[in-house]
């Protein structure tokens, strides 16, 4: 089994650890976690080594495989940082599909994204890379989900809609049909999305308005 090292040793932390051993193809091994009072401490009985700067030590010791544990805050910046952190070690993305995911045999999921129970990707999907598909997840026929994107859980994504990379779409949300969202939006929680929203933005409520726009990145 592939070794592997889980960055970031939060909440989200144990549905990646738990995921990872159902699916039996990576063995998780080292957490790492900036908060060096939890040095010692353990997620789920795995170990956290101590904060990211561990990293290069642990490859060199032979763990070539990492994901990002980390969920999202504000925004996905952290977990985009935080994997191209450890590419640029070396490191190759783990992809964990929890086995009571369902994929259609013609979607695709990139490297280093995480498919958590309960989440449905139907025909000709494409997932990027480091995207977090959270629990009851569905994303319907034909979307298009940019790298480091997070569906938290409940989100519904109908037919064909695209979603920009980095964007954050909150737990509960339900997109129409071929709806375009750009790169780095937000979505609020139970958000119904019935335009297409710009590159961000923040949006949200019932239907979805915007809230403001023009965030750095
Ligand atoms: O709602 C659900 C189902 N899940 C939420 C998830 C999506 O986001 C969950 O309930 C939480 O709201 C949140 O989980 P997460 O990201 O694990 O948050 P938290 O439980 O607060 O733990 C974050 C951990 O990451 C803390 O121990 C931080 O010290 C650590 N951390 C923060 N920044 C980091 C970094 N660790 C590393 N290695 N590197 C960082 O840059």
């Amino acid at each position: 089994m592939r070794r592997c090292v889980v960055i970031g040793g939060g909440g989200h932390a144990k549905v990646v650890i738990d995921a990872m051993r159902l699916q039996g193809r990576y063995k998780p091994v080292a957490v790492t976690d900036s908060d060096d009072l939890r040095k010692q401490d353990s997620v789920l009985g795995v170990p956290i080594v101590g904060n990211d700067n561990e990293l290069k030590k642990l490859y060199s010791q032979g763990i070539k495989h990492f994901i990002v544990g980390l969920g999202s805050r504000r925004n996905n910046l952290t977990r985009k940082d935080l994997f191209d952190l450890a590419r640029g070690y070396g490191f190759m993305p783990a992809m964990v599909v929890h086995p009571n995911a369902l994929l259609a045999t013609s979607a695709t999921v990139g490297l280093g994204s995480l498919v958590l129970a309960g989440a449905i990707i139907n025909p000709d999907a494409r997932i990027g890379e480091n995207v977090i598909i959270n629990t009851g997840a569905i994303v319907e026929h034909d979307c298009v989900v940019g790298n480091h994107v997070h569906l938290c859980p409940g989100v519904r994504l109908s037919g064909s809609v695209e979603v920009g990379e980095g964007s954050l779409v909150s737990a509960g949300a339900l997109v129409r049909q071929n709806l375009q969202i750009g790169d780095w939006v937000v979505i609020g929680m139970g958000a119904v999305v019935v335009k297409s929203v710009a590159p961000r933005s923040t949006v949200a409520g019932v239907p979805a308005r915007r809230l403001r726009s023009e965030r750095s990145r």
